[in-house]
């Protein structure tokens, strides 16, 4: 007989592992343990949503006459790891081999290789391109961009399209998605979900054992199973696609989740899959009730991005995570675990994560992810953290999101140029500047916000690398025309913007 194992991202009815598997010998093994929770400190609301849907799905594959060997994290025969569960149920059950599908982390790859009993990774077929599809596409390519591959996905699936041609005559509507902040949101938000006595059940496990870690458990209110997380869904079709598009790259204080369809934590645990919910967001459109450049805007996240950055990671493979090309070494500073600071947008992205275990991709990208390049901070610290604190992280999404679009630290494989705005843009963008100690207008001075100071500095240190970038030559050239005393004012400013934060003072 052979175990099969379901890991806690991989909660969905037709698992490459459960299709090797025979129903009437073989056990499925589930284990909820600590070294998963904590290899980076996760989120509380992250590993209960986690233990909470592996619960539920458990009971799923016992309903279906499946047999699970389930550990609990406060089994007292719990070994701890995932390899270590896996040789306890193999001696419990005399199994010979392990069939499992390829978990979504190098780390548990090589630690499923390395077991002393044969192992069977299967691919993870839930995703619509395979890692040799990806290998094929990217072969004799100078550089991997996200749009053509985007455009074969669409011509794969079908979707979106009109014979040959894209739905409306262009592949991408992103000219009408960047709408500054609206003035008002009309659209409730996520479906809510009150804890029931699994959930609560769990909800007091991870108090207890977690407590330590960033991240605020309660409320708690997340889908914990397919059916859950298929109700959320069409409540945000409904409510929340059409205008999903225009306001994309708005930030609101206190509308954290806008137009967005916080659904990555439920696609990558296996709840949804990608293509159920694009056919969703797709019919929408035919139907009448959602505008092209929002449902393309979907789409293209979910066939377009979500396939490529996992195309990356497998392509890039397990040093991926380590690669610093900007040679940035600053630690990750207090204030991304809530210590307090006078920059009200950062200060709102990371209270944010604090209390929902969410950000939406501009937060992430051009607020904190933008201030942790521009301060020079170590982009594996970085990643660490992007790691921790979204209950939608998994390294195979994460690690390209963070290595490589957000902190340039693969050289420009994902980004061809680095995410780096000054204040402007986050003015722009959101209403934080109206209520922050510092100034987005000022340039220089004690009030000058920090964004301004380090956008110089990042530039002006890293001129060799980009100045050549036919992207930025325009913004080389304007701080090149910049007088030199002024020049030289910003560079002390911001060097000492960060003397103070490194000191651990509440900049
Ligand atoms: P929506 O804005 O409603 O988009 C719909 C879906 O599109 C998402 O749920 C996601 O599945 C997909 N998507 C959108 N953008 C991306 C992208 N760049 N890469 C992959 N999928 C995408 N996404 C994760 O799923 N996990 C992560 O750990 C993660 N870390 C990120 C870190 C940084 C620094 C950045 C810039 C982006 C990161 N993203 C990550 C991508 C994106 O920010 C999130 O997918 C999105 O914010 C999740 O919220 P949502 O479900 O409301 O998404
Ligand atoms: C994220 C997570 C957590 C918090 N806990 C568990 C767990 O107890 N058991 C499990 O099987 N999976 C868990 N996971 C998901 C894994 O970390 C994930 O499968 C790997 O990181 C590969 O993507
Ligand atoms: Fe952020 Fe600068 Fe605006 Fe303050 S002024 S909210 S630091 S961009």
């Amino acid at each position: 007989m052979k175990l099969i194992l379901v890991l806690g991202d991989q909660l969905s009815d037709g698992l490459s592992a459960l299709r090797e598997a025979d129903k009437a010998s073989d056990v499925v093994v589930m284990a909820e343990v600590g070294a998963e929770a904590s290899y980076v400190p996760h989120h509380p609301k992250k590993i209960a949503f986690v233990l909470a849907a592996m619960r539920k799905f458990a009971c799923h594959l016992l309903e279906q006459g499946w047999r699970v060997a389930y550990t609990r994290l406060d089994d007292p025969e719990n070994a701890g790891s995932i390899p270590a569960e896996l040789l306890r149920r193999a001696e419990e059950f005399g199994a010979q081999e392990v069939i499992a599908t390829q978990p979504g982390e190098w780390r548990l790859i090589s630690a499923l290789e390395d077991l002393p009993l044969p192992v069977h990774q299967f691919a993870d077929d839930r995703f619509l391109a395979s890692q040799a599809e990806f290998a094929t596409w990217a072969e004799g390519r100078k550089q991997l961009r996200m749009e053509y591959f985007y455009r074969d996905m669409r011509r794969k699936t079908g979707l979106l399209m009109e014979g040959d041609d894209p739905a409306g005559g262009r592949w991408n509507f992103d000219a009408e998605n960047r709408k500054p902040a609206p003035g008002q949101i009309a659209y409730a938000g996520p479906l809510k979900f009150t804890p029931d006595v699994v959930v609560e059940e769990v909800l007091t496990l991870v108090s207890d054992r977690f407590a330590g870690h960033f991240g605020d458990l309660r409320p708690f209110w997340f889908a914990t199973d397919r059916e859950q997380a298929l109700a959320h869904l069409d409540h945000w079709i409904a409510g929340g696609l059409p205008l999903f598009g225009d306001f994309q790259d708005a930030m609101l204080r206190d509308e954290q989740f806008l137009y967005h369809a916080v659904i990555g934590l439920y696609l990558n645990a296996g709840l949804l899959g990608p293509l159920e919910v694009c056919r969703a967001a797709e019919n929408a459109w035919r139907a009448g009730d959602a505008p092209l450049n929002a449902v393309e805007g979907f789409i293209r996240q979910i066939i377009g991005w979500r396939e490529y950055v996992r195309g990356i990671y497998f392509h890039e493979g397990p040093d991926y995570v380590t690669r610093n090309t900007l040679g940035h070494t600053r630690d990750l500073p207090a204030v991304f675990w809530g210590a307090p600071t006078r920059m009200a947008c950062v200060g709102a992205v990371v209270d944010q994560t604090r209390t929902e275990a969410y950000a939406h991709h501009i937060q992430r990208l051009m607020v904190t992810g933008n201030f942790a390049l521009l301060a020079g901070i170590d982009p594996k610290q970085v990643h660490e953290w992007f790691l921790a604190v979204y209950a939608d992280a998994y390294e195979w999404v994460e690690a390209p999101n963070v290595i490589g679009m957000s902190q340039f630290a693969d050289g420009g494989i994902v980004a061809s140029k680095p995410y780096v705005s000054s204040g402007n843009y986050i003015a722009r963008m959101s209403d934080h500047c109206g209520s922050c100690h510092y100034k987005v207008k000022d340039k220089t001075g004690a009030g000058a916000c920090p964004f301004n100071l380090l956008y110089w500095y990042f530039l002006d240190r890293h001129r060799d690398r980009f100045r050549a970038n036919p992207r930025m030559g325009q913004i080389y050239a304007n701080w090149d025309r910049m007088n030199e005393g002024k020049k030289a004012l910003i560079l002390a400013e911001a060097s000492n913007w960060l003397a103070r934060m490194e000191a651990g003072e509440a900049v």
